[in-house]
C-alpha cells in the first residue's frame, strides 16, 4: 500500500529531522514530509553538521513501521537505492552509494541520509528518514573539495519539485518492500562504490582495514580484514568508513 504524503513546506528551519521528530512525538501520522528551503543546523551522523544553503533539497519523512531499532541499519543502507534511482531518473547521471549512508557522484559526496528512530516504552514509536541532496547549491563544508552538487556536474539547474516527487515515489516503493522484509540487493550492489575495494573503518576508536566483500540483507558490511578474519560492520551511528585506494574518493 502506498503512503499518503502530507507535504509541509518551510523556509529556513534548524533541521527537518528535528521538525519531523517534534511532530511525530505530538502524534503526527505516517507520511508527513517536512521540506525546508534551508537549514541552520542540518544534522549528519555523530553530531556532524550538514551544510544546507538555499538551493539544496532537505526533507524528512515520518514513518511508523513495525520494526525494531536494530532494523534501522537496513533502512539507512538500502534507502540509498531509491534516492539514487530518483536522482538518476531526473538527471540521467549514474549515482553511487557508499556504505552506510552516502550518495556520491564520481567519488564526491552528493547527498546523505540520516535515519533516526524515536522509542516509546522500549519500542520503536516512529522513524524519521532525512535526506539531503546538493541540487542547485554548493555546500559550505570543510571537505568541500570532496562534495559536489547536481548543478555543478550538469552545468544547469535541476527542477527541485520534480526531484522531490521522484524521491517520494521511489521511497514509497522501497518502504512497501521493506515492510515485507525485501530490499533491492542487486540495485545496491550495482551502485556500491565500496564493494571489492580496500577500506578502513573506524568503529568508535577501533580501526579495521581490509577489503569490503558484501553488504548483507540487514545492512551490515562484511570486510575481510588484513589480519584474515571476516569483520561485520553494523554499528552505523559509530562507524566511519573511508576508501584506501584513491584519496580522492575517501570520504567520511
Ligand atoms: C550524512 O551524515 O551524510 C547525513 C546527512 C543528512 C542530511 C539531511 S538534510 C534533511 C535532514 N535533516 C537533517 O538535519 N539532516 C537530514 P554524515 O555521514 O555524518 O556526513 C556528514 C559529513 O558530510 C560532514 O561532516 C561533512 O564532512 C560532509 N558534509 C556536510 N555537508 C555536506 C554537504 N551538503 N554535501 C556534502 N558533504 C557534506
Amino acid at each position: 500500500m502506498t503512503i499518503v504524503h502530507r507535504i509541509v513546506r518551510q523556509g529556513e528551519v534548524a533541521s527537518t529531522n528535528e521538525e519531523a521528530k517534534a511532530r511525530g512525538k505530538a502524534g503526527a501520522a505516517e507520511g508527513l514530509v517536512i521540506v525546508a528551503e534551508s537549514q541552520s543546523a542540518g544534522k549528519g551522523r555523530l553530531g556532524r553538521t550538514w551544510s544546507s544553503p538555499p538551493g539544496g533539497l532537505y526533507l524528512s519523512l515520518l514513518l511508523r513501521p513495525q520494526l525494531t531499532t536494530k532494523e534501522l541499519l537496513r533502512m539507512t543502507v538500502y534507502s540509498c537505492v531509491p534516492v539514487a534511482q530518483a536522482i538518476e531518473e531526473v538527471t540521467d547521471l549514474q549515482v553511487q552509494v557508499k556504505w552506510p549512508n552516502d550518495l556520491e557522484l564520481n567519488g564526491k559526496k552528493l547527498g546523505g541520509i540520516l535515519v533516526e528512530g524515536v522509542s516509546k516504552l522500549n519500542r520503536l514509536d516512529f522513524v524519521v528518514l532525512g535526506i539531503g541532496i546538493n541540487v542547485n547549491a554548493e555546500p559550505a563544508t570543510d571537505k568541500v573539495e570532496r562534495a559536489v552538487s547536481l548543478r555543478a556536474v550538469l552545468c544547469r539547474e535541476v527542477d527541485q519539485e520534480q526531484l522531490l516527487a521522484s524521491v517520494l515515489q521511489h521511497l514509497d516503493r522501497f518502504y512497501s518492500r521493506l515492510k515485507k522484509g525485501e530490499v533491492d540487493e542487486v540495485g545496491y550492489k550495482r551502485r556500491s562504490s565500496v564493494l571489492g575495494r580496500k577500506v578502513e573503518a573506524n568503529l568508535g576508536g577501533k580501526v579495521v582495514r581490509g577489503k569490503a566483500l558484501r553488504v548483507l540483507k540487514d545492512g551490515g558490511l562484511v570486510v575481510r580484514s588484513d589480519e584474515g578474519p571476516l569483520v561485520k560492520l553494523s554499528w552505523v551511528s559509530e562507524t566511519t568508513l573511508r576508501l584506501l585506494e584513491t584519496e580522492e574518493a575517501s570520504l567520511q
